[in-house]
């Protein structure tokens, strides 16, 4: 059977990259559309050889847009994670970080018209629990401007800053009602506002919490703990049965090294991140503000979250108190960039045997 190409863009989208999609370009049966995302992708398989991710799970990325039915939102966003070395395509979780690059390709790809030297991109979420999302794109001239002088730590070089903003909702961030959980024999604080993530200290794992995420990954104890945490906290936070998705999220709490305000590191659930998550941020954040929580500072609405590759500054506002609390909105900058724009051609055959 002959497949046509599929039109298709590739872009980073904040610290991560992905390949960015109409909805009117793939198929509208979800088994079918992904069955065929895991082929143009190459998984399964580790090194994801025979298509266009990359081989981690940050670079084995999908946005698919459409235009939005919705009066408060211009496009609707679905976030596909599609595992590298297994023939899973989960839309359990949003991606924050994909999410810098919807703007530019509604705009690039006429769903939205630019407004002057900035245009605002009203997204709607379609994964659960996030519902929408503004980001505010640089549009001199009518096109989008990708380079720029704005340095996001976890990318190198510089380039046009897009800001993103959350509005918050009236659900409380801690799914539990408990501002901190004994699970899995550890004291732990459940969050979720916007990506499920469960907090944990780094010395109560026997750990520093500036570890690189090589030695994380490689010390076989600690992935089991992490493990045996993240199944326990999956139905204690009712998102059930979690062995196949990919979340909850992990992150490992410590004192700050640098100028921010906390030291992070987070599984995502297997792999740890070379960064951190957008919306992990928020919710990592949100409990950073919150008395009670494993880790919990006091301070102002901007939160400096420490991570591999540098820190990631977000601003919260937080209404309520203790398990009561909820978040009213949150912001965060981003950069993108347009890497290539064309078609794709899926791979036909089944793994070998
Ligand atoms: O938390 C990785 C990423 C993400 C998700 C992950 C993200 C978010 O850095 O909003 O952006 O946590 O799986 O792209």
């Amino acid at each position: 059977m002959t497949v046509d190409g599929i039109p298709c863009m590739q872009m980073r989208g904040g610290s991560s990259k992905g390949v960015y999609f109409l909805a009117s370009d793939l198929p509208t049966d979800p088994g079918e559309r992904d069955d065929l995302l895991l082929r143009i992708m190459g998984s399964p398989d580790e090194r994801q050889i025979d298509g266009l991710g990359g081989g981690h799970p940050l670079t084995s990325k999908v946005a698919v847009i459409s235009r939005s039915g919705d009066e408060r939102a211009d496009v609707e966003y679905l976030f596909l994670q599609v595992v590298p070395d297994r023939a899973v395509v989960t839309d359990a979780q949003t991606c924050g970080n994909l999410l810098a690059g919807v703007g530019p390709f509604a705009i690039e790809r006429g769903l939205v018209s630019t407004g002057g030297d900035t245009t605002t991109v009203r997204i709607r979420i379609m994964n659960p629990s996030v519902s929408f999302a503004e980001a505010l794109v640089q549009t001199p001239d009518g096109r989008v401007r990708y380079d720029g002088d704005t340095i996001m730590a976890g990318t190198p070089f510089p380039a046009a800053p897009i800001e993103i903003t959350f509005p918050g909702d009236d659900r409380p961030i801690l799914p539990t009602g408990r501002l901190v959980d004994r699970l899995a024999g550890l004291d732990v604080t459940c969050v979720h506002a916007g990506m499920p993530v469960v907090l944990v200290r780094a010395r109560d794992l026997g750990l520093e919490g500036d570890e690189s995420p090589q030695d994380l990954e490689t010390n076989a104890g600690l992935r089991d703990t992490i493990e045996r945490l993240r199944l326990a906290a999956g139905s204690a936070m009712g998102l059930g049965e979690v062995r196949d998705t990919t979340v909850p999220k992990i992150t490992i709490v410590s004192p700050p090294r640098r100028d921010g305000t906390v030291t992070t590191r987070t599984f995502i659930p297997h792999r740890v991140h070379a960064a951190i998550g957008v919306l992990g941020a928020v919710s990592v954040a949100t409990a950073v503000r919150t008395g009670g929580t494993v880790a919990y500072q006091p301070g102002g609405p901007l939160v400096g979250i420490e991570h591999p590759t540098g820190t990631l500054q977000v601003r919260v506002t937080l209404d309520g108190t203790a398990a009561q609390t909820t978040l009213s909105a949150s912001s965060i900058v981003r950069t993108a960039r347009k890497l290539s724009d064309g078609l794709v051609w899926p791979r036909s055959g089944e793994a070998a045997a």
